[in-house]
């Protein structure tokens, strides 16, 4: 088994609207994401959460709730991502561009999945729905998903 890496991703909601970043460089380059990023040392998987949201588009979060955890095995990559999956509404600030995201509202009637990461379909109906999640990827080399399955966690 590879070793794992941690991350976390933010999802920011108002009204019926879902802040997504394009994201300017890096893993996921040219896509629309999430805001996140590795756990540092010395930090919590929330107070991680809360720093990569404001750094990445300046808005402070005042609470977050976590839906669960995705994990992504990327062939070639030496580790597997662990990605640790919040939203919010409680937020304060407005979102501003920043040197790894370009911040924009979406309606949640209207994502822009074909600009989104090729997972993102199968999982982020759920988080739009609140629903938790557990789940599990796996690309090839040509980053095309080859593996991925849910664990059912209702009730949990
Ligand atoms: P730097 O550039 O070092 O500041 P950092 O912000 O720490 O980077 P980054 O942006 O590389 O980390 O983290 C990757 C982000 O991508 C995390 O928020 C998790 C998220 N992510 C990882 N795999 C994903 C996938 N398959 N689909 C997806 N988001 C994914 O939608
Ligand atoms: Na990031
Ligand atoms: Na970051």
């Amino acid at each position: 088994m590879k070793p794992v890496k941690v991350y976390t991703l933010v999802f920011v909601f108002r009204e019926n609207q879902v802040l997504l970043g394009m994201k300017q460089r890096g893993f996921g380059q040219d896509h629309y994401m999430g805001f996140g990023g590795k756990l540092e040392l010395n930090e919590t998987l929330y107070q991680c959460a809360v720093r990569e949201l404001n750094e990445e588009c300046g808005l402070i979060a005042n609470s977050l709730t976590k839906l669960g955890v995705i994990n992504f095995d990327y062939q070639g990559e030496e580790h597997i991502m662990e990605v640790h999956i919040y939203v919010t509404s409680d937020f304060d600030g407005v979102p501003v561009r920043s040197e790894e995201m370009d911040p924009k509202w979406f309606s949640v009637d209207n994502i822009p999945y074909d600009q989104m990461l090729r997972d993102s379909p199968y999982w982020f109906p759920k988080v739009l729905k609140n629903e938790k999640l557990n789940g599990f990827f796996e690309f090839d080399e040509n980053k095309k998903i080859i593996n991925h399955s849910f664990n059912d966690i209702s009730g949990v």
